[in-house]
């Protein structure tokens, strides 16, 4: 069986401990995954917490994957990578290490209790939406 390639987002934010440090360890740990390749990574960004809540500022960043994975294979992948990182599971938008969203996966839609694709709040991020621009691969 031959698997297509797509292209994958992934937003990567940190806003606990060695931020710079987990963004790297982050695009590394992507990058290194099975039938994965981190064709390009945005410029790192620092923005104020959502919502105006009461915690650190946050490094975002966003990465381009080219795939083979499922998107579930992947999001179980990130949320590995967010354990390896550190993070505790605490309440929603709680502060952390490292939080990795699939922003994009190709032209798919999924409505699932564990995976929205494109992630519902896409539109409401700035950050993630110049990021995106920024990672267009011109030669799709
Ligand atoms: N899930 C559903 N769709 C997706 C998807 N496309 N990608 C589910 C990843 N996960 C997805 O996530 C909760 C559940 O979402 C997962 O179990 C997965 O099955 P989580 O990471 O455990 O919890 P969370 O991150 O606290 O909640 P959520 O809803 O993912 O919040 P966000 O959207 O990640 O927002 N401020 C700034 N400046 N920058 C930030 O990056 N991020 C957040 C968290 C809050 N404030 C921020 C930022
Ligand atoms: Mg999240």
């Amino acid at each position: 069986m031959t698997r297509t390639t797509e292209w994958a987002y992934v937003a990567l934010g940190s806003n606990l401990g060695d931020r710079p440090g987990n963004l790297a360890a982050a695009r590394k740990a992507l990058g290194a995954l099975p039938m994965t390749t981190l064709a390009a990574a945005s410029r790192i960004e620092e923005t104020a917490p959502l919502a105006g809540m009461d915690q650190p500022p946050y490094l975002n960043q966003m990465v381009l994957l080219k795939t083979a994975l499922d998107p579930h294979t992947l999001l179980a992948a990130c949320q590995a990578i967010e354990l390896s990182a550190g993070r505790a599971r605490g309440e929603r938008w709680a502060p952390r290490t490292l939080d990795l969203d699939i922003v994009r996966f190709g032209d798919r839609h999924l409505d699932q209790p564990d995976l929205i694709i494109p992630h519902p709040e896409l539109s409401h991020r700035d950050f993630w939406l110049r990021e995106l621009a920024e990672l267009q691969p011109n030669e799709l």
